[in-house]
């Protein structure tokens, strides 16, 4: 057994990426000052409990880096409430299903294929709160929720919650209209804002919270700037429950080096958020319609393809998304298959669809002047109009020019890495 052999395996895994061109829509990449709060002691220590009322000594400091972190989380997302220990998306919505939620209640969520999230089903953390599901019906073309057919069947089915917030997510939700039905039967209604929290943050997406949600919950790392975590934002009345959820619920400690990520992400997204997230919605869509361009199929045409980082482009025309994804793998341009509203959930090995998410490449500083020639890779790709090792050429050489992280302090400000002992 050596070390090296890990540090060999992450070099390889670098060097790959760095000569790909990431399209994952759930991941980013992090600035150097937040890779810095990485590597502190913060990684080493125990904090359980609430700001000043910790269960460990030597806490004083963490405590200032979490009530920075409380604050630039309100302030953002203008919100009454923010809790920011859950260390992970799931683990968010796991708290906000026990904080506002009974064993035995329904809740109406959008289904796998159109969007939802495994957490938002039976088969993730609502089936552990015991919580039935009835599933929105959905507009295939509008990409959207059917707010007519959710109040018919609202009104029968008499969730506790309304979950709104997608994985697959092309354009806003219905939060007021959703809020209206919400208030008719005594709901509340809870948006999953993982996938644009960034772009909420930005102001370029729409705030949940402004529009009636009671509860937003998001992981850190998709359109924010922020290392693999999470965040819940509430109305003051549920602040309690919530927190209580949380810590004691599901949380113990709660990784204390990417809390002080996350702070210094949540300044970069106050500096740089709205020019950012501005950026993305430009790529994404123009990057549809050099798609579309091509005769592509690609989702939400009738409404201008995008309002988020993500673009859906239907391929079983060309074998399914598991064998374009793997194609399109092999040249370095790294994207997940999709399930798409059409699909039944036993197609997710190989569903119709792949996802393209912008946000990455967006950091990267590429702009809306490269995603025509990322559009003519990926077609040259699919329609293997080359071989795969000219395009994985060209897909290097297009990625060279976009190593540094843009819309952060690093390129101001120097982050040295501190000294390891
Ligand atoms: N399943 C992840 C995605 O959207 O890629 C989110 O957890």
């Amino acid at each position: 057994m050596n070390p090296s052999e890990v540090f060999e395996i992450i070099e390889k895994h670098t060097k790959m990426m760095d000569d790909s061109i990431p399209l994952i829509a759930s991941e980013n990449l992090t600035s150097l000052a937040v890779r810095r709060c990485y590597v502190s002691d913060f990684g080493h220590r125990y904090a359980e409990g609430r700001v000043g009322e910790r269960f460990y000594e030597g806490c004083k400091y963490i405590d200032e880096i979490e009530e920075l972190a409380l604050d630039l989380t309100k302030r953002i997302f203008e919100a009454q409430h923010a809790n920011v220990q859950p260390i992970s998306g799931v683990i968010a919505n796991i708290a906000a299903f026990f904080a506002i939620t009974n064993v035995g209640d329904t809740i109406m969520s959008i289904s796998v294929p159109c969007g939802g999230h495994i957490s938002h089903d039976t088969v993730s953390a609502a089936g552990l709160r015991g919580l039935n599901v009835t599933h929105y019906p959905f507009d295939n073309e509008a990409v959207n929720i059917d707010v007519d057919e959710t109040a018919k069947i609202a009104r029968e089915v008499r969730p506790k919650l309304f979950v709104l917030g997608s994985s697959l997510i092309l354009f806003r939700q219905p939060v007021k209209e959703i809020r209206e039905i919400a208030d008719e039967i005594g709901a509340y209604v809870m948006y999953d804002a993982s996938h644009v929290l960034g772009l909420v943050a930005g102001k370029a997406f729409q705030n949940p919270l402004k529009e009636g949600a009671d509860v937003m919950t998001g992981s850190t790392h998709k359109t924010f700037f922020g290392p693999q975590r999470a965040i819940i934002v509430s109305k003051e009345e549920l602040a309690e429950k919530i927190d209580r959820a949380v810590f004691p619920g599901v949380v113990s400690n709660h990784h204390l080096n990417t809390l002080a990520g996350y702070v210094v992400a949540a300044m970069e997204i106050i500096e740089f958020g709205q020019d950012y997230a501005k950026q993305v919605v430009r790529n994404a869509k123009k990057l549809a319609e050099e798609l579309y361009n091509l005769g592509y199929r690609v989702l939400g045409e009738e409404h201008g393809f995008t309002e988020t980082h993500q673009v859906a482009v239907d391929v079983s025309d060309y074998g399914g998304g598991e064998k374009v994804a793997k194609k399109l793998e092999e040249v370095g341009i790294i994207l997940n298959k999709n399930l798409l509203p059409w699909d039944p959930i036993d197609r997710s090995a190989n569903p119709s669809g792949i996802r393209i998410g912008v946000q990455e490449i967006t950091r990267l500083g590429m702009g809306e002047d490269e995603m025509g020639r990322l559009a003519e890779l990926i077609d040259m790709t699919v329609r293997e109009r080359k071989s795969f090792d000219a395009i994985r050429k060209e897909v290097k050489e297009f990625r060279r020019p976009f190593r540094r992280i843009k819309y952060s302090f690093d390129e101001r400000e120097a982050y040295r890495f501190p000294e390891l002992r």
